[in-house]
Formats: C-alpha cells, structure tokens, sequence
C-alpha cells in the first residue's frame, strides 16, 4: 500500500484499519481496476483471466465473461458448467447471468447441453428485447446463434458423485462441505471423493480503468436439486446487481434464501444508503436471517460486493466462504469472509 493509499485508509476510519482484509479502501487514482470472484479455490484462476483485458484497459463486461468462463470450461468443477453434479434426473441445467454498467441484463436458466451459459446470457442482453430466456428457448436461442449442443453425457467426476448420491437419493446439501479442513485438507478439490458434494457458484463483479462497473454469475445450482429448479444466479437481483452509480454484488450459497430477500439487489441498495461494501453484506446477511423459515446450520448465503470508490467486502451467514481479490496492487488476496455465526 503506498503512502496515498494508506492516508485515504486512514480516512475512512479505524473499523477498516482493524479489519484490513475485510472491507478496506484501496485507491489507486490512476488506474481502480479491480475483481472480486466468490470462491478462493476457483477465484484465482477466473480473475487471473479477467485480469488480462482490465490490466490491458478492457472492459469489465469483457473482464467478467472471460472470467467466469474458467470455471464453466472447468470439467473438474462441481458446481459451474456441463462438468458439474446434474439434477436428481441426472441431467446437468445451468444458470448464468450478466449485468454491465448502463444497467443492461441478460440471463439463462435450465439450459442443457450447451457449454458457456454466460456467452448466452450476454446474447440475450445483446441481441434481444428480453432479459431472460429458459429452457428449450434459451438452448434454440444458443444454437441458433452459433453455440453447439454438448451432448448430455456426464464428467466422470460427475458420474461418481451421481452413483453414489442415488444410493439414497436424498437431497440434503451441507453448507460448505468443500472447506470442510478436517475432513477434506488444507486445499479440498472441487469434486469430493466419497461422494459429498455442495456448491460453488462463480459470482464475479469488476470494475474496469474507465469507473465501469459490470458482473457475471454462472452455476449448475445445487447439485441434485429437482428437476426444473432455478436458483438465484440467474435472477437480477438476486444473484447479481450492478448499479453503476453505487456498486456491484453478486451471492452464494443457497439460492432460495437469497431471492426471498432480493439478496444482491438488497446489497446494493444498502451501499446507496451509504454502507461500506462489508457493512451492506452484512446487513444482507441479516435479512436472510429475520426471514428464512429454515434453520441457519443447514443453510450458506455469502455475498461480495464493490462500490465506485475501489472498496470492496463480503461477508457470510456460516463460516467457510472465502473468496478472490484481484488488483493492480492486489495479486489475488484469500479474503476469508467473516460470518454471523462462527462455530
Ligand atoms: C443456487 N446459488 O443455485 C446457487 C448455488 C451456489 O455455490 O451458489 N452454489 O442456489
């Protein structure tokens, strides 16, 4: 942190001194480029692609998509495109999403068999009058504009963990099991061996040498979910909001506790309100809780968010959410989110 950084630090105020990594101000007046990916394990290697065009003065729109495309290409990911866990059928759907800095949005949702749900969310922002395309429709739409059907075959990661799933066929996902140190190491892979598996959304939000703010969410939602489930990634609102006057936030964790409250919409209303990236998680975090109808052991809902003065934070409802910093001063910074319950 240089001198100018550290005064504007010291400006805003001792709580982000005690908690440096966890909602600090950085600003780098000649260049504020910065993204933020939910997940540390797969984080690093999205914002490492999303680094290439913001370090060359690209956009964040461009930044987010070659971002979160990583992890989708990634057939050893669990949680993000045709590699991933399917749905209690077998098949694998996905959800993606995408929001640019003039407010313009697109998303996916049950699409099947078709690689980079995030390039047909773009499309649908780009090329339609419509914000939201699902299903069949969704799949002609890509097809139509030049994307190929991938087949509906499983990774074999995917097929192990599907067998041993359907020897009791229950759907009962525990938050975070990925993390889970004791039982799975310091670095757990993505794909557990023994059959457990959860979740791992790529939410990503960046902003850009020009001030422009944009994101993308892409996930195969919960893994053995029925069929048909959409969650929040591809919801506006939920699972991703850009505001390009205040800031950007995007979620995960368990999707339906994040549309009850309109999750990262809500985020961002709160840094309009004058909260701290951190601060507005927080709060968010809190409204998960004043309304679920679950118990919170059995539920994980994290948010990250970035607002137009470079500040950036997150911060989770249970333990065990990290995720990705990524700037001109910052080399992919593990921020261990802080959580409302930390037992
Ligand atoms: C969903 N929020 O479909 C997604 C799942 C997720 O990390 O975030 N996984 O509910």
């Amino acid at each position: 942190m240089n001198r100018r950084q550290l005064l504007k630090t010291v400006a805003l105020g001792s709580a982000y001194m005690a908690m440096p990594k966890r909602g600090f101000s950085f600003s780098n007046n000649e260049d504020k480029s910065i993204v933020l990916s939910t997940w540390y394990n797969q984080g690093v290697a999205a914002n490492n692609a999303a680094w290439n065009i913001l370090g060359n003065q690209g956009t964040a729109l461009d930044a987010v998509v070659e971002g979160v495309m990583v992890s989708e290409n990634d057939i050893h990911n669990c949680c993000v495109g045709l590699g991933a866990n399917p749905d209690r059928d077998g098949i694998v759907t996905l959800d993606a999403s995408i929001m640019n800095h003039k407010s313009e949005c697109g998303s996916v949702a049950f699409l099947e068999q078709i690689a980079n749900p995030i390039l047909v969310a773009r499309m649908v922002m780009e090329k339609t009058p419509h914000v939201m395309l699902v299903g069949e429709g969704a799949q002609k739409f890509a097809v139509d504009n030049g994307l190929q059907l991938m087949g509906k075959k499983l990774s074999e990661d995917a097929n192990k963990t599907y067998q041993k799933w359907l020897e009791k066929s229950e759907y009962k996902p525990i938050i975070n099991i990925e993390r889970n140190e004791k039982k799975h190491g310091p670095n757990p892979p993505l794909f557990l061996e023994n059959g457990d598996y959860n979740h791992d959304t790529i939410g990503m939000i960046a902003m850009d040498s020009m001030g422009n703010l944009s994101g993308a969410c892409t996930t195969s939602g919960m893994g053995f979910k029925m069929r048909g489930r959409v969650g929040d990634s591809p919801i506006i609102g939920a699972g991703l909001y850009v505001d390009n006057e205040i800031g950007a936030a995007t979620s995960t964790g368990n999707g339906e506790e994040v549309i009850r409250v309109s999750g990262s919409f809500l985020v961002v209303e709160y840094m309009r309100q004058g909260y701290s990236p951190y601060a507005a998680c927080k709060k968010a975090v809190e409204r998960v809780v004043a309304k679920t109808p679950r118990k919170l052991e059995e539920i994980q809902v994290g948010f990250i968010a970035i607002n137009k003065e470079g500040e950036y934070g997150g911060y989770a409802l249970n333990k065990n959410f990290d995720y990705a910093v990524k700037a001109t001063e910052i080399d992919n910074l593990k921020v261990d989110a802080e959580s409302l319950i930390t037992n």
